[in-house]
């Protein structure tokens, strides 16, 4: 018996989820297994073609999403599936248990600088995806495609880590993971907004004060996985001119990654309320996003809205 944990064995024994829901997560898992061989050797650059947000599509950003929609469909498990990279919510089987939302690869954009990217998944029960809470959510999951290739999941009362090794299987390396509520590091996004929110404005100033040590990749999942990884820090996207309720979507990005946090006891806002209780209304719906160590996400909101 190896002495490793894989993490099909450790949804079996720690997971508290149904076989279904664990064939999913590993299914999920094997596609990562695809992106990351991918990115070792496809040729970067713009496939040509736009997505439905009209935003250009790297030929990384189009194959990694292939290879998930080939591995949803092959499951047998999967109602629905809405994919950042297509226009419409695919439906498959409005009998199979689930709806998947996912970002195939967020960051993609930094390929070519060899930064860390990831893919990001929230798996809900049933049909639907509009008019759920990401508080519905029974899985959401994240992959992380750097110097090493992770893995990280939740299925609700705990968050664990696995580790890509030489022969292909997602072996557990931490369990059990927490979120300290003070946090040391910061990582701000779309910092562009600074000059129309005072809000925002008077936040960064706080954090450069106080000489918090800055961690910032541009990769949401890179840099929300330092906060994992490292037990604390915050990560924050609001919005501006450009982006009035910031970059990030609440389908792909944010209600994933607001399950995960919470489930390690850190926090996820908006400014105004938890991102796991904000209704998706569309799958372009963008919010803006305070998510870390649980009472610097309270201070920076009260920082937010002074
Ligand atoms: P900014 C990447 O394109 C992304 O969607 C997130 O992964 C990342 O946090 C954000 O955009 C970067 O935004 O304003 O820092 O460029």
């Amino acid at each position: 018996m190896p002495s490793q944990i894989s993490l099909n064995e450790h949804l079996l024994t720690k997971g508290n989820l149904s076989d279904d829901l664990r064939h999913l997560i590993c299914d999920i898992a094997r596609a990562a297994k695809y992106i990351q061989f991918a990115l070792r050797t496809t040729q970067a650059g713009l496939s040509g073609t736009r997505n439905s947000f009209g935003e250009e599509q790297l030929k990384l950003d189009v194959v990694s999403d292939d290879i998930i929609r080939q591995h949803l469909c092959q499951s047998r498990l999967v109602a629905s599936f809405s994919s950042e990279e297509q226009k419409d919510i695919i439906e498959l089987d409005a009998k199979a248990p689930f709806t998947v939302a996912y970002d195939p690869l967020d960051g993609s954009s930094l390929v070519e600088t060899n930064f860390a990217i990831g893919s990001i998944f929230g798996i809900y029960e049933g049909a639907q995806l509009i008019g759920r809470t990401p508080r519905e959510q029974v899985a959401a999951l994240y992959v992380i495609y750097g110097p090493r290739t992770l893995l990280v999941y939740s299925t609700g009362n705990s968050v664990h880590e696995f580790l890509l090794d030489d022969v292909g299987e997602f072996i557990l390396i931490h369990e059990f993971l927490g979120i300290a509520d003070v946090a040391k590091n910061y990582s701000p996004g779309n910092l562009r907004a600074i000059h129309e929110n005072d809000g925002y404005k008077k936040l960064m100033e706080t954090w450069l004060d106080e000489e918090l040590t800055l961690r910032y990749s541009g990769c949401m999942a890179a840099d929300i996985h330092h906060i994992i990884s490292k037990g604390q820090g915050v990560f924050s996207n609001v919005g501006g001119s450009s982006y009035p309720e910031g970059k990030l979507r609440l389908a792909f990005e944010c209600g994933p990654f607001a399950y995960i946090v919470e489930h390690a006891g850190g926090a996820a806002s908006d400014g105004k309320q938890p991102i796991l209780d904000k209704k998706i209304t569309n799958t372009d719906q963008r919010t803006p996003i305070i998510i870390g160590s649980k009472k610097e996400v309270e201070r920076a909101c009260k920082i937010l809205a002074s």
